[in-house]
Formats: C-alpha cells, sequence, structure tokens
C-alpha cells in the first residue's frame, strides 16, 4: 500500500482522553521506533499518562485491545510488525489481527489505531518505523488516527444545541 495520500489531520482539546497503546515484540528494532512514535504523537497531543502495555506477539493484540476496550479507554493504539517468511503463517497471523482489531473496534465503540506493520521485508518495515532514514512513521500516524477518531466521537455524544 502507498502511503501517499495521507492527510495532515489537525487534533485539539484532547489532552483529558484516556489512550492505550499495545505493543508487540517481535522485530525489536522496528518496534522501538513504532513505540518511540506512538509515544511522542501523544505528548504531542497533550496526553501525557498513557497506558503502554506489551504482548508478546502481534496475535495477542486484539484479545487485550478487547479487554482494555471495556476499561474505559477512549481510544487504543495497536502496534505490531509481521515479516513474510516462507509459509502460509504470515496471511494468517495478518487476516486473524486485521480482523481481531476490526472487530474489537466496531464491536465496542471505542477506536482502534492500527499501527501494525505486514510487510514482506524488515526493510519495508524500517522504511515506515519513524527511525533515521525512515520515510514513515507509523506509530505516530496511528496514535493521531486513532485519538482524532475519539474527538470526533465526542464532538456527537455530546449535546450541540
Ligand atoms: N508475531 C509478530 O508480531 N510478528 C511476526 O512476524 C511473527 N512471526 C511469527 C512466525 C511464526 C512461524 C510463529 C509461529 C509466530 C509468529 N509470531 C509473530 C508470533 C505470534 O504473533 C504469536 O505471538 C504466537 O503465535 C503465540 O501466540
Amino acid at each position: 500500500m502507498s502511503g501517499k495520500g495521507a492527510p495532515e489531520l489537525s487534533v485539539r482539546n484532547v489532552g483529558d482522553l484516556r489512550v492505550a497503546v499495545i505493543a508487540a515484540q517481535w522485530h525489536e528494532t522496528v518496534m522501538d521506533g513504532l513505540v518511540d512514535g506512538a509515544l511522542r504523537a501523544l505528548h504531542d497531543l497533550g496526553i501525557d499518562e498513557p497506558t503502554l502495555l506489551r504482548v508478546p506477539g502481534s496475535w495477542e493484540l486484539p484479545v487485550v485491545a478487547k479487554v482494555l476496550a471495556g476499561r474505559g479507554y477512549d481510544a487504543i493504539v495497536a502496534l505490531g510488525v509481521v515479516i513474510r517468511g516462507g509459509t502460509p503463517h504470515f496471511e494468517y497471523v495478518c487476516q486473524g489481527v486485521t480482523q481481531g482489531l476490526t472487530q474489537v473496534s466496531v464491536e465496542t465503540g471505542v477506536p482502534v489505531g492500527f499501527g501494525v506493520l505486514t510487510c514482506d521485508t524488515e526493510e519495508q518495515a524500517l522504511e515506515r518505523a519513524g527511525i533515521e532514514g525512515s520515510r514513515e512513521d507509523k506509530g505516530h500516524e496511528a496514535v493521531t488516527a486513532a485519538v482524532a477518531t475519539a474527538a470526533t466521537l465526542r464532538s456527537v455524544s455530546e449535546p450541540w444545541r
């Protein structure tokens, strides 16, 4: 997927939102970049005390997202890196994680930022990790998108007349 066409989101007055970041641990260098980008985005948005939880692999992201969605968080951000190997395992993990996170978000009404890189090679993941030399910063983007969506949902849940 091309990263071209991404919007410049303007997100304000969100410092009081409760946000949790869940991060897998496979592919440490890339994950460190995604987590740093996510925490930087939260700091930029004035959200200074986010919850950060680590899980073993991307497969474990949906179950933790589901439980946190029931515990009062306004937005959740899932971070992971899945790299294609020589077996069909990649397809199953990617599909399970993607569908699982979508299901959590739609069923609970809590936005889940999708910061899971699904790449053919580690080089592709490094290009998107938000580290020196990267073209993109997907941890930062996933936080901004989830918080922007939470702000939108809050604006329609409050009386405006
Ligand atoms: N988890 C990841 O987050 N990224 C991966 O690239 C990844 N590759 C895996 C490859 C194989 C063959 C297996 C068995 C697991 C892999 N996992 C990966 C771990 C997976 O997300 C999960 O933690 C484990 O399957 C335990 O439930």
